[in-house]
This record gives C-alpha cells, structure tokens and sequence, in this order.
C-alpha cells in the first residue's frame, strides 16, 4: 500500500518477512507551486515527495518502475534503502511508456530517502522526484497516535518567489544553489491553512521528515515544541533525546516524537529562517483539544513598556493626545503612508502584496474591501485564526498595534487609496467608534 503525502501507509503488524509488490509511475504534471504559480513537476505516483513506501526488515520487494507514456524524459529510481549498486537505478531505468522490474531484499531498517538518478541527475530531484520509503526494523516502531509524511525540497525557477505564472527550471539558480523556493510536501502552503497536520491532546505523533534537496541541508524544527526523540539521520541506533532542531542531509531523513501536552498552532519551520518566512518553508501543525494552562499559559498580560517612567499603562486610548490632525483625504494619505511603513511593511510588504502562506495582500484585499469596521478593528485588536484572502487561507496572528485613532484612520485611509483598492476614507470618530465598542483579538491558544 503506497499513500499520498502527508499520509503515511499502516504500521506493519506481520511477525514475518515476506514478498511485497510495489508499483509505482513517473508522471510529468503541471500544477500549484505557490499561489498563482505553476511548475512542472516530475513525479513519483503524481506527488512530490512521492508515494511513501513501508516495508519491513527482511521482505523481498518487487519493484516495479513504469514512465507515464506523456512523459518527456527517461527516469528511474534510486533507493537508499537497496543494497545493490545504483540503489536500482540502472536496474529501473525506463523511457516514457516503459516499464522496468527489479528486486531486492530490504536488509537494513531505517527511514530512507529515493530519487530519480537519470541525468542529469540534479535536474531530476530539482523537478520533484524523490520521496520516502520507511524499513521497520523486525518488531516494528513503538504505537503512536499519528504519523505524518514531511519532506523538504528546493524549486529553482527562472522568477524569484512568488513572481507569478507557470516559471520553467532554471539550471544556472540549481548549480549556484540559489533557490527561489523551499518547501515542505512539494509547494508553498501544502501544510497550511486547510492542509495543516492535525492531532488532539494527548496524543504522540511521529513525523517521517525527509529531504529531497537537491543541494540544501535542513535544520528542521518545530516552533512550540521539543521532540522527546530523534532517530537521527533516519537511523535505528542512534535516537536522541530533547531535541530542539534535527539536522536532515540533502538525500537525507530523520524519524522525530513528542506529545503534545497542549493545544495550539504548532509550526514547522527550516530553522535556516528566512527560508521559512521568504522561501515557503513553513508549516502547521494544528493541536485541539483541552489546552493545559500549567503547561503553558498564553499571553497573560498586555500593556505598554515605558522605561522611563517605568510605569505600565493600558494600550493608549482616545484620550491619549493626537498627533497633530490631518485636515483632509489627501493629508491623511500622506500621514497614513508613514505610519504604513513603520507599523505594517514589514509583513505586508512595501506594496501591499503580503508573502504567500503568512503574510496576507492588503492589494486588492476582497477582506479589507468588504467591510471597514472590521479593517478597523483588525487593526486595533489583531486577528488571528483562519481568515481568508482572496479565496488563500491565512492561519496566523497579527498583533494588535498601539496606534491612536488619528493613525488608524490615516493608515487605513491609506490603505484604501493604494493598489486596487476601493478608496474608502476613513475618519478617527469612525475610528473611536468602533474602539468603544470593544472587542479583543481570538486567541489563538484558546485559554
Ligand atoms: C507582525 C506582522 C503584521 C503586522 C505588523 C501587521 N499585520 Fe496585518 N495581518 C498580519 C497577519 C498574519 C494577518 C492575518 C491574520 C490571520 O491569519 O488571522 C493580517 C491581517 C490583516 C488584515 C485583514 C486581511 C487582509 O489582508 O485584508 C488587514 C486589513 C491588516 N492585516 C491590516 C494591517 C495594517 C493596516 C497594519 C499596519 C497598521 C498591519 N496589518 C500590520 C500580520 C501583520
Ligand atoms: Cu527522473
């Protein structure tokens, strides 16, 4: 039984080794590297990472490799997890509309990483064709409530991240090691928003983190969370305890295992950071049940840090003094462009265009548009939870910013004025208005 990233086959029961069949197709396919951008993509079984494989230490495996006969390319299969040379690859190797037949026995347990190793060899595991296949050692894996499929891997496309359109191989970006994407599960967003792994309270999960590469090696971590054991490199042997970040080499994987002691968003990240937060490299995983506040406690307090007087006050309100008014539309844009690139630039970018999976585009934001009280209270008190943008899912948090009402209603005005917007004006008595009426961001950890 082969699954589809994230999903991960059932752990095996059987006491025995014994022969397994698998099947599997290289398919050539276009579609959604990131929003409004297209790859094509090479494929083991029509995803990448491609179709994950679990056998058990000792099975003779019969693998079958068949090239989709739309295909333009030859491919074949490298398993690390063969004893044999090329791993299968000369043994596999297929032309579109061929398929090809080999055997091995599975002599090693561990997590193992496969790739296409047609030349040129780069090109192919730039395109997508690498995926996981997992030898339990004779006895199996210790029970856990979930497992999940995670691989990472680098795209190099002609255009730099998020530059929309169907964006072809650049072979130049892949020798310099110049990445305009780094993903897990084959696209930016493949684990956010509606796609985010789930599990409750209580429960143990084991990520099976692979990384295809080509050329990057991943510092793998989860914000929020410690992994109680690592089987490092994907090995059997070596599991270590209390980790923070897992290193997992280019065509390497590593078998990770916490329990979740409370609810919440937890995020996946390559900890070489702006590959997350610029390059796509981030994910959730989503923890419901009844969150434990001894565990940890969510935000318990807010207010402003003065050092100077050293006394804390509540966030400023209508009362606190103004900056000097702005006497009409085209004063408050000016003003609100200001205060625009102090307070919101930095995540929504200078030109409103937000950033794919964290950020959302205030350009043209059917959100913003739709309805200006709440624009306004999303500034006055953050939002956090699932919104959506532009028919993209955002699962995130905005804090609120401290800015008095003369400011939120420049910088909204501002906002309106710009990038396709609909051009609404906003007054600080609208402002003040919604203010009084209340309100305080969903928060997200739900104590
Ligand atoms: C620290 C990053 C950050 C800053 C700073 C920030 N935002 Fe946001 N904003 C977000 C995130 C993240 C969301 C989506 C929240 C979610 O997923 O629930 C959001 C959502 C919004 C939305 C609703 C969704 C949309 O795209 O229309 C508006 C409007 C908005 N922000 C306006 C602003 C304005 C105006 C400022 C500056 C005064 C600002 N934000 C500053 C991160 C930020
Ligand atoms: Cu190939």
């Amino acid at each position: 039984m082969l699954t589809s990233p994230p999903e991960v086959p059932p752990p095996i029961t059987r006491q025995y080794p014994t022969k397994v069949i698998v099947n599997l197709e290289a398919h050539e396919q276009t579609s959604r590297l990131a929003d409004g951008v297209d790859y094509t993509f090479w494929t083991f079984g029509g995803t990448v990472p491609g179709s994950f494989i679990r056998v058990r230490q000792g099975d003779v495996v019969e693998f079958h490799l068949a090239n989709h006969p739309s295909s333009r390319n030859p491919h074949n299969i490298d398993l690390h997890a063969v004893t044999g040379p090329g791993g299968g690859a000369s043994a596999s190797l297929v032309i579109p509309g061929q398929t090809a037949t080999f055997t091995f026995e599975a002599l090693n347990p561990g997590l193992y990483v496969y790739h296409c190793a047609t030349s040129p060899v780069g090109m192919h595991i730039a395109n997508g064709m690498y995926g996981l296949i997992l030898v339990e050692p004779k006895g199996g894996l210790p029970a856990v409530d979930r497992e999940y499929y995670v691989q990472q891997g680098e795209f190099y496309t002609r255009g730099d991240f998020g530059v929309t359109g169907h964006q072809p191989f650049d072979m130049q970006r892949a020798i310099d090691e110049d990445p305009a994407y780094v993903v897990f599960n084959g696209s930016a967003g493949a684990l956010m928003g509606e796609k985010a792994l789930t599990a409750e309270v209580g429960e143990t999960v084991r990520l099976f983190v692979g990384n295809g590469g080509p050329n990057l090696v991943s510092s793998f971590h989860v914000i929020g969370e410690i992994f109680d054991r690592v089987y490092t490199e994907g090995g059997t042997k070596s599991i270590n305890e209390n980790v923070q970040t897992t290193l997992i080499p280019a065509g390497g994987a590593a078998i990770v295992e916490f329990k979740l002691e409370t609810t919440g968003n937890y995020i996946l990240v390559d900890h070489s950071i702006f590959r997350a937060f610029n390059k796509g490299a981030i994910g959730t995983l989503t923890v419901g049940g009844t969150p434990d506040s001894g565990v940890y406690s969510g935000r318990q307090y807010e207010g402003i840090y003065q050092p100077e007087g050293g006394a804390m006050q509540r966030m400023p309100t209508s009362d606190s003094p103004a900056p000097a008014a702005a006497r009409n539309r085209a004063e408050q844009i000016t003003m609100g462009e200001r205060v625009y690139a102090q307070n919101c630039a930095a995540c929504h970018q200078p030109a409103g265009t937000g950033l794919a999976g964290a950020f959302p585009p205030l350009a043209a934001s059917d959100y913003l548009n739709a309805d200006v009280k709440r624009a306004i209270g999303v500034v006055l008190h953050g939002l956090s939870g699932p919104v959506t943008v532009n028919g993209a899912q955002y699962n995130s948090l905005m804090p609120a910013l401290a800015l008095g009402d003369e400011d939120v209603a420049n910088v909204l005005t501002y906002v309106y004025s710009q990038w396709g917007n609909n051009g609404t004006r906003v007054t600080p008595d609208q402002v003040k208005t919604v203010r009084a009426a209340g309100g305080r961001r969903v928060n997200m950890d739900a104590h």
